[in-house]
């Protein structure tokens, strides 16, 4: 990690400067990999399942027997945590539902809006050295909550052609019933085009790797959305010294394992207490079994110094990070100023795994510096909202002349007469 001690923002900028994607390489890799799903289905799911997971596939459905012995191998304790995340997660989520509103703009304008669930989505479940189960539970629930009609879980089988247990069991107690056998760019194109097994989406949510962040991009012009841009994952804590040293170095690491790529900053108004942490950091790292992860991720990250509490703030709304911790004094004067985050922890007693897991907030989160015009997965995310409106014939002549006056302005005649045509039937009506 290294030390910058009252850099310049601009300093800051080119040394916390995120990877840049390698665009042009990895879309060279996915694009046929679109080409060939889309047109081959199933049979192609299957050859890539051969040639990227070393497995062979008779059925790419996940079976229900399957989901029956995963829900026996899981054990009585991981179903208990599992499920107090689930009702935490689902109480904050189902919170959000915005209601119906209803404004009467005018006497006689009616205008309405309401949320409708998205009908069909596509939860993506990366594969690789950690089984997410936790991101079922942040993406199904809301899925669940918003009402969509069918929610279909794609996931990368291992070299048995096994899903792990805890994902299966998690899917299956939110009631996601269909899960499919198949990960990489190959799944988001299933997903987007349809095959024989996997249904056509309108939206694909999850995090993945460069294949899967480059197969989302490249299938939103096929009139599909995406939940959000990705990247890796990144957490920056903020934190003075009525802040443990080593709970911070333990919340630097927890995001330092998840990737090689990923990206912790340490900004702080004390460079004692930025050698506390840094001496903590290796102590802990080396307990730990992911540490060579970890090791590499922390090689390209940064704790800074900045005596200023004006120019942290400043230093942190410039990178948005995923995830925020405020350990400092006067937290609630630094919370308030933040403008740029995906996710606040405040206090010492609030590591970010808690939110990564069960407080209830949702961990897919924007990273790379979207967290500038990005939010975090929510209930909305799995909605759109259509508007209606009833106008009444007093209504219309009361707005009709507004209406007409623009359009004829705009030198649009048609639109001008749609009005006109009515009002005049109305004054017709009258005589
Ligand atoms: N911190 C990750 C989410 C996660 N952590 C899942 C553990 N499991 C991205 O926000
Ligand atoms: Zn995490």
């Amino acid at each position: 990690m290294q030390l910058l001690v009252n850099p310049t923002l601009e300093k800051c900028k080119k040394n916390l400067a995120r990877p840049v994607h390698k665009t042009k390489a990895i879309n060279k890799i996915v694009k046929p990999i679109l080409r060939k799903v889309k047109k081959n289905g199933d049979k192609a799911l299957k050859k890539f399942a051969q040639e990227y997971d070393h497995v062979h596939l008779d059925s790419l459905l996940v079976s229900a027997q399957e989901i029956n012995a995963a829900k026996e191998s899981v054990s009585k304790e991981l179903k208990a945590a599992i499920s107090t995340a689930k009702s935490n997660i689902e109480r904050f989520h189902a919170a959000q539902a915005s209601p119906e509103l209803v404004e009467e703009v005018m006497p006689g304008v009616v205008c309405r809006r309401k949320s409708m669930p998205i009908q069909r989505v596509g939860l993506y479940i990366p594969g690789g050295t950690a089984p997410l189960f936790s991101t079922v539970l942040m993406l199904g629930i809301p899925a669940q909550l918003a009402g969509c009609r069918e929610i279909v879980l794609c996931t990368p089988p291992n070299r048995e052609g096994k899903i792990h247990p805890a994902i299966l069991f998690t899917a299956d107690l939110i009631g996601i019933t269909k899960i499919v056998k198949v990960g990489g760019a190959q799944a988001i194109a299933a997903l987007t085009f349809g095959t024989e097994t996997v249904p056509q989406v309108d939206k694909i949510f999850g995090p993945g790797n460069q294949y899967v962040t480059a197969a989302k991009q490249l299938v939103t012009k096929y009139g599909v959305a995406i939940d959000m841009p990705a990247g890796p994952s990144e957490v920056l804590v903020y934190a003075d010294e009525s802040a443990e040293p080593s709970f911070v170095a333990a919340d630097l690491l927890s995001q330092a394992e998840h990737g090689v790529d990923s990206q912790v900053v340490l900004v702080t108004p004390s460079e004692k207490f930025a050698k506390k942490v840094l001496k903590e950091i290796n102590e802990q790292l080396e307990a730990l079994p992911r540490r060579d992860i970890a090791y590499k991720a922390l090689s390209n990250s940064t704790a800074v110094v900045m005596e200023e509490q004006e120019s942290a703030i400043a230093l942190i709304n410039q990178y948005a990070p995923e995830h925020l911790i405020i350990a400092v004094e006067n937290e609630e004067e630094v919370v308030d100023a933040i403008l740029n985050a995906g996710s606040v922890f405040i206090g010492n007693y609030t590591p970010e795994s808690a939110g990564d897991y069960a407080s209830g907030t949702n961990h897919t989160l924007p990273t790379y510096g979207y967290a500038r015009n990005y939010s975090g997965v929510s209930l909305d995310s799995f909605v759109k909202k259509i508007t209606y409106q009833k106008i009444s014939p007093e209504g219309l002549k009361t707005l009709g002349p507004i209406v007409e006056v623009m359009a004829e302005n705009e030198l649009l005649h048609a639109h001008k007469n749609a009005v006109t045509i009515r009002l005049n039937q109305l004054k017709g009506k009258k005589k």
